[in-house]
């Protein structure tokens, strides 16, 4: 099996990224091509182009109103601490296989575009609530770091330690933000600030929190997420 060598490099760079770096030497063998070609298969509609998906957005699921908001449904759901972020300082850094790498600070990211959606979560362990998220579209960052055409999927680094992969078509969805708001306030430490995932197409478990890491990527590694790693579904769309 032979591995390009950019892949390689940018297998290392994300798990140096995940803090990961000790089980390289394990993941660095033919383990990756295996799972891709099953994922590949199981995932065949979804394997649309990143400029596909650019061209033409996914349609929007139906939302809810402001008034069916329920404050406190959300329960905060963390593996392990709740990192404290300086916001002022706060970088979210893009890189992979894309040519435009960026390192955006909250200013810049409030300068893009503001998009509300009111949408239920639900978690795996049998719980939901509907949230108002605000933020931005993650398909906007996608389209700022300019990506290779190739690119399927994405990864999530959080400061928690908690990492996750995405397909491109559920990351480029229109609904599926980068939010900084919720429930018409800033979005609270125990919920991800300064930033997080938040979509009605995917289960709780892919909606990272604290993201400071986006890795644009070709194919999926063998480190798919924190969950996934345990045996929770990859995929987990709703
Ligand atoms: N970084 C990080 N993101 C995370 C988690 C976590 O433990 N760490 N838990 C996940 C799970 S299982 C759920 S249901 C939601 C919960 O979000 P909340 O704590 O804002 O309610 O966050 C998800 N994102
Ligand atoms: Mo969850």
């Amino acid at each position: 099996m032979i591995e390009v060598p950019s892949q390689v490099l940018l297998r290392r760079r994300f798990l140096q990224l995940s803090g990961l770096s000790s089980l390289s030497l394990l993941l660095n063998g033919c383990g990756g091509r295996f799972f891709e070609e099953v994922v590949g298969k199981t995932f065949e509609p979804l394997n649309q182009s990143v400029e596909a998906l650019l061209l033409n957005p996914q349609k929007p699921v139906p939302e809810f109103s402001r008034s069916a908001i329920e404050p406190d449904a959300l329960i905060v759901n963390t593996f392990d601490f709740t990192p404290e972020i300086d916001s002022a300082t706060f970088r979210l850094n893009v890189n992979g296989k894309i040519s435009n790498p960026l390192s955006l600070s909250m200013a810049d990211i409030h300068q893009m575009p503001y998009t509300s959606m009111t949408i239920r979560h639900v978690c795996v362990e049998g719980w939901a609530a509907i949230v108002q998220w605000g933020g931005l579209r993650l398909r906007d960052i996608i389209a700022l770091a300019k990506p290779n055409p190739n690119i399927r999927y994405v990864y999530f680094k959080s400061a928690d330690g908690y990492y996750e992969s995405w397909d491109i078509a559920s990351a480029m969805h229109p609904q599926t933000l980068m939010a900084y708001e919720k429930n018409g306030a800033p979005l609270p430490v125990d919920n991800g600030a300064p930033l997080r995932l938040a979509a009605p197409i995917k289960l709780g478990y892919k909606q990272s929190k604290w993201v400071t890491d986006i890795l644009l990527v070709e194919n999926l590694l063998p480190i798919k997420g924190y969950w996934e790693d345990q045996g929770y579904e990859w995929f987990a769309g709703l």
